[in-house]
């Protein structure tokens, strides 16, 4: 995906580049190297290969050293139960964006392990009246946890269809009680460069400043698709989906559902997130999932479904406009141009 990383120039031609034959490579040739040197997660980072290529049974080893996750109590959301089919939990924990642990696919996995979630504190403030800090118990016992399984359409034309493990983000905006001021939303994942090696190197983070950050309008954060996900398949997030705690909003590119958040700051200002910021031509504040709006380098007409099956067996499916939540979501766009505002 991303090599080299120099000059502002060099992040626009290649940053968020479509997966591609050649990043597959080039993870080929990183994980035969790190396992030819012996090095710990190796065989993680080679295992997270084959996996997508063979769909090869878990070794014990290599679940030894990972992350532990907990069951979680939950009830079925029953009006986002009907998704078919799932994607294998294995491809939604092997196959990853989260550039702060590497910008290649299999990295995240591969280098996250020892990920520390708790302690965590999670600050919302800004412009609500009762600001509060949440520490990890907190998030997983202040709200009750349900499941909905959503689609995730990735900007790079792939997508999943995750069980996700949450509540709505609606909920915990209101336990704050924002002033009539507050217009959007501010989210930032965790700065800590001695766990994140992309933060600590801007090679291995793809040349993105750091913190990573997002946004909404506070009337789409608002809408009650909008979850902020503790889990998926039934226990806590692992490192590499962004424990222990993330967001997800399914009518938006993936690039929207920011990882392992520590802040989120209600504004009057429309925040500039990250990924507008490295490619603004590219890359959009709204972000809508939609078919008719080509990325300047690809198509967004269809997408890739990461199901069972290996690389070479999965086919494309139409994309549908705002991910096919376009009854729920599409009033918040009225009157808005969403070619010019991608
Ligand atoms: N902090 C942070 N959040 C992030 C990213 C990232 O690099 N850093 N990648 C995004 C992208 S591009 C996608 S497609 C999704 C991927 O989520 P998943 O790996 O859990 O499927 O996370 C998003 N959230
Ligand atoms: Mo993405």
């Amino acid at each position: 995906m991303l090599i080299k990383f120099r000059k502002k120039s060099d992040i626009k031609e290649s940053a968020l580049t479509s997966e591609s034959f050649y990043n597959n490579r080039r993870t080929v040739i990183k994980g035969l190297g790190l396992a030819a040197l012996g090095l710990p997660f190796a065989n993680q980072a080679k295992a997270g290969l084959f996996d997508l290529l063979s769909d090869k049974k878990d070794d014990s080893d290599r679940a030894a050293s990972q992350f532990k996750r907990s069951l979680l109590t939950y009830s079925k959301n029953s009006s986002y139960q009907s998704l078919t089919p799932l994607t294998p939990e294995k491809k939604i924990l092997q196959y990853n964006n989260f550039y702060e642990f590497g910008t290649g696919k299999a990295d995240p996995f591969a280098s996250s392990q020892q990920f520390k979630v708790d302690p965590w504190s999670l600050t919302i403030d800004g412009l609500v009246d009762k600001p509060i800090t949440l520490h990890y118990e907190d998030l997983l016992k202040r709200f009750d946890i349900e499941e909905r399984l959503y689609r995730m359409r990735c900007v790079e034309a792939w997508s999943m269809n995750i069980p996700w493990l949450g509540f709505t983000l609606a909920s915990l905006i209101k336990s704050v009680s924002p002033k009539s001021s507050a217009k959007y939303v501010r989210f930032e994942t965790l700065y800590d460069p001695k766990q994140m090696p992309g933060q600590a190197s801007r090679r291995i983070g793809g040349g993105i400043d750091y913190p990573y950050v997002e946004g909404l309008r506070l009337d789409e954060a608002m809408n009650p698709l909008v979850m902020l996900s503790v889990g998926l398949y039934g226990k806590t997030l692992a490192p590499q989906n962004g424990a222990p705690i993330r967001l997800v909003v399914p009518w938006k590119y993936g690039f929207k559902g920011i990882k392992s958040i520590v802040r989120i700051t209600l504004t009057d200002k429309a925040p500039l997130n990250t990924w507008q910021q490295i490619a603004s031509n590219e890359y959009g504040f709204l972000a809508n999932v939609n078919p008719d709006v080509d990325h300047p380098r690809w198509s967004q007409a269809s997408e890739r479904f990461i199901g069972e099956g290996n690389l070479f067996s999965q086919s494309r499916k139409a994309t549908l406009p705002f991910n096919g939540y376009q009854e729920e979501v599409a009033e918040l766009y009225k009157g808005i141009d969403l070619r010019r505002y991608f």
